[in-house]
């Protein structure tokens, strides 16, 4: 990010030193839950991994990192921060993809990785209560040895927490058949900015007991306290699952194919997803993991691609069902082609095709990244409107990929969602490029009457854009929010709403 678009640091704020790191450090079980630069216990170079996000497009500038190993731990140190007006960042897996988990200067981060334990489990009701720094793939694993699935499931799972996903809303790829994180959460425990202990961490499905405090957080970016666990509804593990891709001839087909698979599937449709011939190179050029069985795996190849999953309890009616709708989409000519995955390698094969994309791309270059909803028979025509753009600034000159000094500019994503991702794929990053995207990507969106960010946020990158999609009613409201839980502005400064 260009020294430019970064905010000053705020005055008011207290330059931590190094006693302020003993005091810290004090407060915790075991001194090793604190790195620093201040007193010689971390290099610059191991706080790199805390300070750069996940793009390595934001790099912070914190000198102080804390893993708290209990809800206390995280309490105590909350306190000491605002009391000494200490600005502070909460940090999970650090897989955001806005710059809203690293410092924007020398902000504390507090992460959760200490904070790692499921709590409890209910296999009558499906109720997991983990601790917020669990690892999203370690709660599925956990929860697929008993029979059932969390309902969230995204490309950075290996890496991501469910407090991290909590604290973003993040959708992913099941939301189509689970639903948001507004739905499944139950409860949550959070250390609110003054350190105060908020146990909201209830297993209840219905609960009018007045206001629903915790939706409050699910979507508040660190802004508002630091998230320590999460209660999740989470239903059975699927008995049968089957994935198929078929390439299309143009984005209204994708639409079609949308519209088939909704009416012949129903309930068994665990995901919808698409991604167009741009990102389709992409991936097979530049991700490891794409094998041989699906590199090649369409006779007629086309501009669109797209995945439908179905999940349910009985593999034999779901395969029919499955079959019905490939037969009527051959025999209608709604595909040019199609493949179903006949075992394990190709399932995960072929997903990787739609979840290895955002990783392709890093591999390619840097990445502007646009995360938008659009009513969906607009949602292909901004990634258009952005290659023309492009065109017109002399930045690209081929269809959307290699040639010119954009290596590719590709669209994905969760269909069933009205969720598109436009990336654009730089050697590096450049005011040049940023200028000619920004905000004409945002006025396109506002245009279509979407949303500037569907899913990943606004974190650093688009806490200056979000009058695109919010009036100012809606922004005095949260302003007035954020000041009440934090009339000192130390919870994540810089981001989210100003
Ligand atoms: P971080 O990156 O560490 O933090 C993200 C934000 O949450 C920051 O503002 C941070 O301050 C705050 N935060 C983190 N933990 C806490 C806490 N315990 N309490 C309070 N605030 C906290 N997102 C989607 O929605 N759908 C996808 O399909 C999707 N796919 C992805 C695929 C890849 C390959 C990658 C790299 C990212 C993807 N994302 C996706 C982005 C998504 O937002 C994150 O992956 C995830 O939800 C963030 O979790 P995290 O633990 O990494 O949080
Ligand atoms: C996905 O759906 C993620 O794969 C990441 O939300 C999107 O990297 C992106 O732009
Ligand atoms: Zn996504």
């Amino acid at each position: 990010r260009h020294a430019s678009t970064i905010p000053p640091r705020a005055e008011q704020f207290t330059k931590v030193t190094a006693e302020h790191v003993k005091a810290l450090r004090g407060l915790l079980g075991s001194p090793s839950s604190l790195i620093s630069t201040l007193d010689g216990s971390a290099t610059v170079d191991e706080l790199v991994t805390y300070n750069d996000d996940w793009m390595n497009k934001y790099h912070g500038k914190g000198q102080v990192v804390i893993r708290p190993k209990s809800t206390e731990e995280v309490s105590r140190v909350v306190k000491y921060c605002y009391d000494n007006n200490i600005a502070m960042v909460p940090q999970g897996g650090n897989t955001g993809l806005v710059g809203g988990g690293v410092p924007v200067h020398d902000e504390v981060v507090i992460s959760t990785a200490g904070l790692n334990q499921v709590r409890s489990f209910d296999p009558v009701s499906g109720t997991l209560v983990a601790d917020a720094g669990v690892i999203l793939e370690a709660a599925d694993n956990y929860l697929a040895e008993r029979g059932f699935i969390f309902p969230l499931d995204l490309g950075a799972k290996g890496s991501c927490n469910i407090g991290g996903n909590v604290a973003t809303n993040a959708g992913g790829l099941r939301l189509l058949r689970f639903g948001s994180l507004h739905g499944t959460v139950l409860g949550l425990e959070v250390v609110l900015p003054d350190g105060t202990i908020w146990n909201g961490l209830k297993t209840l499905r219905k609960d009018n007991t007045g206001l629903d405090i915790k939706q409050l957080f699910i979507g508040s970016e660190g802004s508002l306290g630091v998230i320590t666990a999460v209660s999740i509804l989470c239903p059975r593990r699927p008995k049968a699952m089957n994935v198929a891709v078929f390439s299309v001839e143009s984005y209204e087909a994708v639409q079609q194919v949308f519209a088939e698979a909704k009416s012949h599937l129903g309930e068994i449709l665990s995901a919808f997803e698409f991604w167009d011939a741009q990102a389709y190179d992409v991936v097979r050029h530049h991700k490891a993991e794409v094998g041989e069985e699906v590199r090649k795996v369409f006779e007629t190849e086309g501009p669109f691609y797209c995945l439908i999953e179905t999940g349910g309890s009985n593999g034999d009616h779901d395969e029919e069902k499955l079959g019905n709708l490939l037969e009527d989409l051959v025999t209608e000519g709604k595909v040019l082609d199609g493949v179903l995955a006949q075992d394990s390698t190709q399932f995960a094969g072929l997903w990787t095709l739609r979840e290895g994309i955002p990783e392709a791309c890093g591999k390619t270059g840097s990445v502007y990244k646009y995360d938008v909803s659009i009513p969906v028979k607009d949602m292909y025509s901004v990634v258009e409107k952005v290659r023309l753009r492009l065109r017109e600034n002399g930045l690209l000159t081929g269809d959307g990929q290699a040639e010119g000094p954009i290596k590719a500019c590709v669209g994905y994503g969760h269909m069933g969602d009205g969720n598109i991702h436009l990336n654009v794929v730089a050697p590096k990053y450049t005011d040049e490029i940023e200028a000619a995207i920004e905000p004409y990507v945002y006025e396109v969106v506002s245009e279509l009457r979407g949303s500037i960010s569907a899913e990943h946020c606004l974190g650093q990158m688009k806490a200056g854009a979000v009058h695109y999609s919010q009036d100012k009613n809606s922004l005095d409201q949260m302003r007035r929010i954020r000041k009440l839980y934090d009339p000192k502005g130390l919870m994540n400064p810089y981001k989210f709403i100003l």
